[in-house]
């Protein structure tokens, strides 16, 4: 994955526990990467190998870092030189969801290395819908979560979200019930 995604698992720590429980996290992860370069392209084990340790050093489990990072994501992209970009992608919560892979598609022109996921919204309601996420990644859904929470935040909306599908116990892909109040 692109450096970006690493350096935004360094900045979420760096800034919730400090620089020495990131130095102590890259360790444990057996990481000997100074800095990360954004637009470089990275083996996708070091995220993996980031996580895990990083759940082992503050005592969280991995899924409940992943919710986290998702959630810190969106914030951290607005911040961070793509907030035109996810401004343009909706008004709101279900808008959003329904342009990410115009968004992904945009961001592949420059960055062709990128591996987006496809999002794909069904079953859309007033207030509810299903969102499939596909990706050419494994263990990657818990931050799906957290995505959508931070969305839920960026767009003021309260939101509720659970899996309904899981490709790890056999299903073609992840699915979730997606629940918010309109705005
Ligand atoms: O392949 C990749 O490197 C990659 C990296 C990040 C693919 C996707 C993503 C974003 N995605 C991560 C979790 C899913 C990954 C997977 O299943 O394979 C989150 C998608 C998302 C969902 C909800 C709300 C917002 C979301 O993301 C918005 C977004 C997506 C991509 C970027 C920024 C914001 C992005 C921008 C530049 C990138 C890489 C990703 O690369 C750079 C960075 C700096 C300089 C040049 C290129």
């Amino acid at each position: 994955m692109y450096g970006l995604v690493n350096k935004a698992i360094q900045d979420m720590v760096c800034d919730r526990f400090g620089e020495k429980t990131w130095i102590q996290i890259k360790q444990q992860a057996e990481v000997n990467v100074d800095v990360f370069i954004r637009m470089e392209g990275y083996p996708d084990d070091i995220t993996h190998r980031l996580v895990k340790a990083a759940s082992i050093v503050l005592g969280l489990s991995p899924t409940d870092i992943m919710q986290a990072f998702g959630e810190y994501w969106v914030q951290y992209t607005s911040d961070e030189g793509y907030g035109e970009m996810m401004d343009m992608s909706g008004d709101t919560l279900p808008e959003f969801l329904e342009n990410l892979d115009n968004l992904h598609a945009r961001v592949g022109i420059s960055f062709p290395q990128l591996q987006p996921p496809s999002f794909e919204c069904s079953d859309m309601e007033e207030n509810s819908l299903n969102l499939h996420y596909r990706s050419t990644r494994n263990g990657l859904t818990p931050m799906i979560v957290g995505l959508v929470k931070g969305l839920g935040k960026k767009f003021e909306t309260e939101v509720d979200i659970t899996q309904t599908q899981n490709r790890d116990q056999g299903d073609e892909h992840d699915e979730f019930l997606v629940k918010y109040k309109p705005n």
